[in-house]
């Protein structure tokens, strides 16, 4: 027999007929479901807007139903092209999204599921034979209030943004003297600029900055003051970009060399973390606009090689594929300058969430962000923030139980210590925030 001792081995059932620890792990699971369920959350990256940026807001039910996420799946019911679909209203596209994917089909996928709940969150009809009831509910809503109520049913304490320094309505927003509502943070997004150099430079240059489209010294020296410029007016919690699957690091690109030469000596001089969110494939059929883009396995030791050569710079990274995840948390232990964050996009699944969860507990104990939004429709915090609550309290909850049975239970102030991390402090303290 090995050195374990028999009592590790004795089966769990006492004189009552029941297992002495599954009173404990009823109590536990009671206590990790609150717990999980009331942890306010700091949502670090949404497609959101605070309520000043107007228009840019999106919410209600035309919208929920016109999230990329449902028009691609409507394609694969309905034989209308994209071509045609595009050219008709939105609440005529929604009256067919709503038609096809929640009363002839059956709402299975994760994004239908969302719309049903948010639906059934406030009350409303989730077989409707049409949206007419939620379409007078929502017209119903004052902004500010329904902002309010969203806020509070899904438990969100604070929303970033992606701000994109090269969109004219969003640089109107900035330029103007409206103060942004406090819970809603910037995020300074620089896809246009790492992943499309030759339009973004005319738009620098209509922003007075002497830049071209031959990265030269000078073009490098205007590049980082307009990132100055521009932390200098959004306080953007962090630099944030997407790359593709393909990406590497160091890279022989026009990327390559802005990254290297004015992205990250510009994170190191102000103490700004760089987000990366590795593997998406833009556009593989752009006839669907927004829900065309795909994803690849990345090479997760570009994260590694710019950890180790970076040190002084701290780095949010997320990877869209499902089987980059257990390479990213073997790296995240290697490198304290990396955390991993989210279940990203096509992760965003029940099946995949909780593989991934598991594994970073098992991995990384709570030194991780198990998730974000993506939100892009203010109503969607309540479903995307409901059902990964219920995920991560599950994977919590048997990591507790494995505890449990390894000889060491844990108290109710220690279940919420790891909530508070989980859901906001791990973020708070990456990017510097009390
Ligand atoms: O690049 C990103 O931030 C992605 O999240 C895309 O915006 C994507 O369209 C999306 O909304 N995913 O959830
Ligand atoms: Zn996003």
């Amino acid at each position: 027999m090995n050195n374990l001792t028999t009592q590790q081995f004795e089966p769990m059932i006492s004189a009552d007929g029941r297992d002495g620890n599954a009173r404990k792990a009823e109590q536990l699971r009671q206590q990790v479901n609150e717990t999980i369920a009331n942890t306010p959350v700091f949502d670090l990256h949404t497609h959101l807007f605070a309520p000043e940026f107007g228009a840019l807001n999106l919410y209600g039910i035309d919208e929920l139903l016109n999230y990329h996420y449902l028009i691609a799946e409507f394609f694969r019911y309905s034989d209308l092209t994209p071509e045609d679909f595009w050219k008709l209203e939105k609440t005529r596209q929604s009256d067919l999204i709503w038609q096809t994917l929640f009363v002839e089909n059956t709402p299975l996928s994760e994004a239908t599921r969302g719309v049903v709940s948010v639906l059934n969150s406030l009350g409303l009809d989730t077989r409707a034979a049409n949206l007419r009831e939620a379409r007078e509910f929502f017209s119903a809503q004052k902004p500010a209030d329904y902002i309010e109520k969203v806020l509070k049913m899904s438990r969100v304490s604070d929303i970033v943004m992606t701000n994109d320094p090269l969109d004219e309505d969003e640089i109107a927003v900035w330029n103007g003297d409206e103060k942004i509502d406090s819970r809603f943070h910037a995020a300074l997004r620089l896809d246009r600029l790492l992943n499309g150099w030759a339009e973004a430079v005319p738009l620098m240059q209509k922003q007075n900055y002497r830049v071209s489209k031959n990265i030269d010294a000078g073009t490098i020296t205007e590049t980082r003051r307009f990132l100055d410029d521009w932390i200098a007016k959004m306080k953007p919690l962090y630099l944030g970009v997407s790359l593709p699957d393909d990406f590497l690091y160091p890279e022989d690109s026009g990327r390559g060399k802005l990254i290297k030469e004015a992205v990250l000596p510009v994170c190191r001089e102000h103490g700004i973390s760089l987000s990366l969110m590795i593997g998406v494939r833009r556009r593989i059929n752009p006839a669907l606009k927004l829900a065309g883009d795909g994803l690849g396995r990345a090479n997760v030791s570009v994260v590694s090689r710019i950890c180790q050569e970076n040190p002084d710079v701290k780095f949010l990274v997320t990877f869209l594929s499902r089987e980059n995840q257990h390479e990213l948390c073997v790296v995240a232990r290697k490198f304290s300058n990396l955390m991993p964050f989210g279940c990203w996009w096509f992760l965003n699944n029940s099946s995949i969430i909780t593989e991934i969860t598991r594994e970073r507990f098992e991995l990384l104990g709570t030194s991780f962000i198990p998730q974000h939004s993506d939100a892009r429709v203010f109503d969607q915090l309540v479903y995307k923030w409901s059902h990964s609550r219920r995920l991560i309290a599950d994977a919590l909850f048997d990591s507790y139980v494995n505890l449990l049975h390894d000889g060491r239970h844990v108290t109710r102030q220690e279940i919420e210590r790891d909530a508070e991390r989980l859901f906001s402090e791990n973020f708070r303290n990456w990017v510097g925030l009390k």
